[in-house]
């Protein structure tokens, strides 16, 4: 006769609210990113030298269930971006390459109204709308960057292999070749 076990059936390590995409649980990471950490990617220095340098751009939530760099595990995050200009460009994320040239990633819009400004190894530039719903395949040799075109602070989540990495330098050094800025009202994509 074959013994039966009872195994317990335990609650997820996480929770995430669908309505923000705020998650929970243990080491979920915290990072913000002000003013002060940006002063490279907003092309009117004057106007960036006349704001208060703690003003919160972003905020990121992450999850690393394994380390960084390890070949085989995956990691979810969620942005919140603030609705905000710098004279009249908008408040965005820094952007960068995955260092690990063919590791793709997932992003979707949860919250408000965004643009997910896209460039190829040739600085090539695209975009495409964010809004909740969205689902966005940003492929492994693609810089990413989001940028907040509303008036209330836009939240996307994203999940990217574990072994990706970031490259900030190369963003950090030559910019994207496209800028999204407000004229009259509406977001107008600049390119280089
Ligand atoms: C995202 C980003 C996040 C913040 O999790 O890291 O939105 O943007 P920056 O990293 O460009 O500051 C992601 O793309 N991970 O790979
Ligand atoms: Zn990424």
């Amino acid at each position: 006769m074959s013994k039966i076990k009872n195994l317990p059936i335990e609650n997820p390590k996480y929770t995430v609210d669908y309505s923000n995409g705020n998650m929970q649980g243990k080491s979920v990471i915290e990072l913000t990113k002000r003013l002060k950490d940006l002063p490279e990617i907003f092309e009117n220095k004057q106007a960036f030298d006349q704001m208060d340098t703690e003003k919160i751009v972003y905020h990121v939530q992450a999850i690393f269930p394994v380390e960084e760099g390890r070949e085989g595990g995956l990691f979810y995050g969620k942005t919140i971006i603030e609705p905000g200009k710098v004279g009249n460009e908008y408040f965005m994320t820094k952007g960068h390459f995955h260092k690990n040239a063919n590791r793709a990633e997932f992003y979707w819009g949860i919250l408000g109204e965004g643009v997910l400004l896209l460039m190829n190894e040739k600085r090539e530039c695209w975009a495409e709308k964010i809004f909740p719903g969205s689902l966005h395949y940003i492929g492994g040799t693609i810089a990413h960057r989001t940028i907040n075109t509303g008036n209330t602070p836009l939240s996307f989540g994203a999940c990217w292999p574990s072994d990706a990495g970031h490259n900030y330098q190369e963003i950090i050094n030559n910019g994207f070749s496209a800028r999204l800025k407000e004229l009259d009202g509406n977001p107008l994509l600049e390119s280089e």
